[in-house]
Formats: C-alpha cells, structure tokens, sequence
C-alpha cells in the first residue's frame, strides 16, 4: 500500500447542496485508495468559471485565489471532484504564475482579510489523484468486478479544456475516464458526440433551460442508441444535468422514457470494490440505481 496523502477537499457548491450522496463516495472511496482529505474551512464558491469569470475576471481571481490560500494555509494541494472547480483553479494558478503583477494585486486584496498567498499550492482532480494508484494495484481491491455492466462515460468540458493547462495526454479522444471504468470489469460503450458538453456548463442551464435540456437530451438519446446500462461523470454539475434532466423530460412525455442512472465515478469505484451500496450514496439518485445494483450484486 502506498503511503497516503494529504489533501485539502474542495467541495464547490453543488456538490455538497445537491448531491451529498456523490460526495460521500469520494469520502468513502478516496482513503480506500490512499488519498486522506482534509476539510476545508471556510471555502467559497470556486467561482465558477464559466459564469462569474464571464462577469468579472479581477473578483474571480481575488476569490479563486483565496480558496487555494486557505489549502496553501493547512500545507496541502488543493482537490476537486467537480470540473468546473477545476477549471477555475488550473486557470486562476496559470493567471498568476504568468502575471506577478495579478499576483501581487490577489495578494493585496486578501491581505485585507490576512489571508497569505503564494500561489505555490497545486490544484487536482481527484481522477488524477484515482489514476495515480497502479492499475494493478487497484485491480487488487476489486472484489465484484463489474462484468456484462454496459458504462457510458462522459467526460465534461473542463476536464479536458483547454488542454494545455491539463495533465492529459494531447489528443482530442482521451480515454483515461475509459480506461478507469474497464479496470472494474465493466465495458465502456462508443456512444455519438462523446466528447459533447451536457449543456449545463457556461451559464446555459441557468439562463436557458429548454436549450439545456436539448443538448443533454441529445447526448442522452445517443447514450441510450449504445444500449448503455449506466453513463458515470466525474462533475457535479454535469452529474446535476443528467439527474434532474431525466426527470425533467419524463415529465414532458408522460412518460419514463429517460431511466440511464447517472453514477459519479467514486461511486462506480466503490462498488466494484465490493463497497455497500448505500455507503456510496447509491440510494439517493433521482434516477433509481435499484435495478443495476440489484444485478451486480445478485
Ligand atoms: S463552485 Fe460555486 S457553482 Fe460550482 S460546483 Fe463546481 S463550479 Fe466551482
Ligand atoms: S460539460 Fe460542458 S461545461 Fe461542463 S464540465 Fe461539468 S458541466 Fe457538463
Ligand atoms: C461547469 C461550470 S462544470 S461552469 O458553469 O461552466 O462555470
């Protein structure tokens, strides 16, 4: 076993308001894996970056900026499990490491509220975090593996863009998130337009839903052509679109037409790692995951 790391855990906004279920799989599954996550007091909203950045870049930085000091305060990196979280902190590290003059100005503001910045924390997905256990290593502690399970993956905009502020291998069809889901013995399936938005990103399902729904509906129906059992995301704002967008269209057909669960990748994780059901949150979903767990664990 490898000797496990400290990390301050940044939950952003939905998560922990919406789908406490999906983080209490990375608490679960994270120091399973080694990972140890460390509270972070006092956090804001990251911001985030497809909308407040949008508004006013100076306040984005001084805020994003103050997130990252308070995990630079307990000496740790700092660690997401939401894209967009992630986004606003790879690009907020960029802005001031390539500008000393925005540094300075962030580090006069949040002076103010004593708050010391460096810049010297580091910013993570937790599926970087996941992908730095060997696969032969987690391979071991997959105690049901996940055989016959048919897994849309989706991998969110921000976690890939812009790539060369990510960690990714350059290409425009990564296949790490894949790669992650067949380590538990599940298939990822090929599905139409899977490197597409979910369509809540970017002000869209805040500002206009019916254009939303449409492009999570899209990416949906071709998830659905695959014969997908599940689709899994690693974003809580994608993990929201799909959620609350199924129940959503059901209520506009009359019909439960759109029944694909929606899995946070921990929650996969822990599940093939023969994790109970309900530790990972599995028995919240506004999808009912009831039926896939039935199966595997049958
Ligand atoms: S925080 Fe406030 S709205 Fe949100 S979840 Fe992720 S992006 Fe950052
Ligand atoms: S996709 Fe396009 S912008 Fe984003 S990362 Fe999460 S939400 Fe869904
Ligand atoms: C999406 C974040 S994960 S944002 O809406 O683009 O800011």
């Amino acid at each position: 076993m490898t000797e496990s790391k400290k990390y301050s855990f940044f939950l952003g906004c939905v998560m922990p308001n919406r789908f406490p279920n999906a983080e209490k799989s990375i608490r679960t599954v994270m120091p399973e894996l080694g990972v140890q996550l460390e509270d972070l007091q006092g956090a804001s909203c990251c911001p985030a970056p497809g909308v407040i950045r949008s508004f006013n870049e100076p306040t984005w930085l001084a805020l994003a900026s103050r997130n990252i000091a308070l995990a630079e305060m307990q000496g740790n990196d700092i660690v997401t499990g939401c894209n967009g979280c992630y986004g606003t902190f790879k690009e907020a590290l960029n802005i001031i490491r390539e500008n000393p003059e925005k540094l300075k100005e962030v580090q006069r503001i949040l002076k103010k509220s004593k708050i010391k910045y460096k810049g010297e924390a580091e910013a993570k997905h937790i599926l970087e975090l996941i992908l730095e256990v060997p696969p032969e290593e987690f391979q071991k502690k997959v105690k049901k593996p996940l055989e016959g399970l048919r897994v849309a993956v989706h991998y969110g905009c921000h976690l890939l863009k812009p790539s060369k502020l990510r960690p990714w291998e350059k290409t425009q069809r990564h296949k790490f998130l894949d790669s992650l889901v067949e380590l538990t013995g599940a298939e990822s399936v090929k599905y139409k337009d899977k490197y597409m938005c979910c369509g809540a990103g970017g002000g869209v399902r805040g500002s206009n839903v019916p254009v939303s729904v449409d492009i999570a509906k899209e990416k949906l129906d071709n998830m659905l052509d695959a014969q997908a059992d599940i689709l899994i995301n690693a974003c809580s704002f994608c993990h929201l679109q799909f959620e609350v967008t199924q129940a959503q269209l059901n209520k506009e057909l009359g019909e439960k037409k759109y029944q694909l669960p929606v899995f946070y990748i921990t929650q996969l994780l822990g599940l093939a790692m023969g994790i109970d059901p309900d530790e990972l949150g599995l028995h919240k979903h506004v999808v009912s995951t009831q039926e896939i767990i039935d199966r595997i664990l049958e």
